[in-house]
């Protein structure tokens, strides 16, 4: 009798284990709060099931909300009815899931025409380093949760070292745009038209920051953003929100099932962890940090905790100007340039605040990616390559500006 029952469980868990979410039905809507009453009711979403893209930060600023399908009636009336307005972003969103997969174009070599698997991110990693043996070095800083590498891609031309661009991807699991670009990026560094860029700085990209929550969105859940460490009542923190740099003070929640869940501490999470233990190191030589997010198609300038401007705010967003002018140059994309909670809502514990906060890194900036929410953190294959290929030429004006020392390595803010 136990064996049945211990057969029948182990089953169960195994089926509920591979189970796939299924997201029919599901409605993404702009929702724009006109007082703070309806900005109250808005936030209240979340605890019954609707899951913010965008949350809800002022009244005037818009959220971005997945709504299952019994949520999408009288609930949407009433906060009509409340006086906020609603607009309707994407209508099922299950069709642009299905979508990802089937406008892909898979050649049966590693290319941005398809979005890649954490396998397939690694073996191109680990074929490129082959590749060019001599000045790249391929390392683990750490292991995530689960056990997976925490892969930085090092590239390093000449015996001494260099001033170093950092790059870091997919710390929310979901943006799968943001691994893409990353990877693109170090090809482009390699084999491609940006290979000067490395004879004058040392480049290190960590493409996929938190591997578990990208396997879970591969296998289980398509738009999960934490990491996957077990609590006691619900799974993961958004490592984005687990920095100890002004950790849990602002736009972080402390319910382990929020979605910005901060942690159960400041570093509670290995993968934040690593990049604690890790920067460290090169700290000396960091002169640029750059994070990779999506969506919304902006620069984002630290700080997350505060909207008290830094004091190098006119330079930063000077800047963030010329870096948009470039995205635009191509395909008329247009980014915008701002504060974080000048231009989304306070979230403190970020990545970029804490290299910028602690090792006072010259220029530390945040990119939310394509689009501004018609496909979302859904974004079609088909955009990967326009995507990076504007960010390479706003990163241009970025490489320029740190040759030129145009951001100056001796601002001292605290
Ligand atoms: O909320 C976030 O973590 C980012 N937006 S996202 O939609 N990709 O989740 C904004 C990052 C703000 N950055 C810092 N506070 N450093
Ligand atoms: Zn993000």
């Amino acid at each position: 009798m136990e064996i049945v029952i211990y057969v029948v469980l182990a089953s169960f868990t195994l089926s509920a284990c591979s189970e796939r979410i299924n997201y029919t039905g599901y409605a993404v809507k702009r929702i724009t709060p006109k007082t703070e009453s309806q900005l109250a009711a808005l936030k209240q979403l979340e605890n019954i099931g609707a899951l913010f893209w965008k949350e809800p930060s002022a009244r005037g600023r818009p959220a971005d909300v997945l709504l299952p399908p019994n949520l999408q009636g009288e609930m949407v009336n009433i906060l009509k009815a409340m006086g906020s307005t609603v607009e309707n972003l994407i209508e099922n969103i299950q069709v642009l899931i299905d979508n990802e997969e089937s406008a892909a174009k898979r050649t049966g070599q590693f290319g941005w025409t398809a979005y890649s698997s954490f396998e397939e991110i690694n073996a191109f990693l680990l074929e490129q380093h082959e590749k060019h043996p001599n000045y790249t070095r391929l390392f683990s800083i750490g292991k995530s949760f689960e056990g997976r590498d925490l892969l930085v891609f090092k590239i390093s031309r000449g015996s001494k070292p260099k001033k170093s661009i950092w790059l870091d991807a997919n710390i929310h699991a979901r943006e799968w745009i943001t691994s893409a670009v990353a990877t693109f990026t170090i090809n482009e560094l390699l084999n491609g038209e940006r290979t000067g860029w490395t004879r004058d700085f040392d480049w290190y990209i960590l493409s996929i920051l938190n591997p578990d929550g990208f396997v879970y969105t591969k296998t289980n859940n398509r738009l999960w953003r934490k990491t996957r460490s077990t609590g006691l009542r619900c799974i993961g923190a958004d490592a984005n929100r687990n920095f100890g740099f002004h950790w849990m003070e602002s736009g972080s929640s402390n319910n382990p099932c929020s979605e910005t869940y901060g942690g159960k501490s400041a570093f509670s999470e290995l993968e934040t962890q690593a990049l604690r233990d890790y920067i460290p190191s090169i700290s000396k030589h960091l002169v640029g940090y750059i994070s990779l997010h999506s969506y919304s198609q902006l620069i984002l300038l630290p700080y997350g905790h505060s909207n008290k401007h830094i004091p190098q705010y006119d330079t930063y967003m000077d800047l963030g100007h010329r870096i948009a002018q470039a995205t635009a140059t191509r395909y008329q994309t247009m980014y915008t340039t701002g504060n974080i909670v000048d231009l989304l809502y306070a979230a403190s514990g970020g990545s970029m605040d804490w290299v910028k906060g602690t090792h006072n890194i010259n220029l530390t900036l945040t990119f939310e990616l394509r689009d501004t929410g018609r496909y979302g953190f859904l974004l079609p294959p088909t955009e990967i390559i326009p995507t990076a290929e504007e960010f390479l030429d706003g990163l241009e004006v970025i490489v320029q500006s740190l040759r030129d020392g145009i951001i100056t390595p001796d601002f001292k803010e605290h």
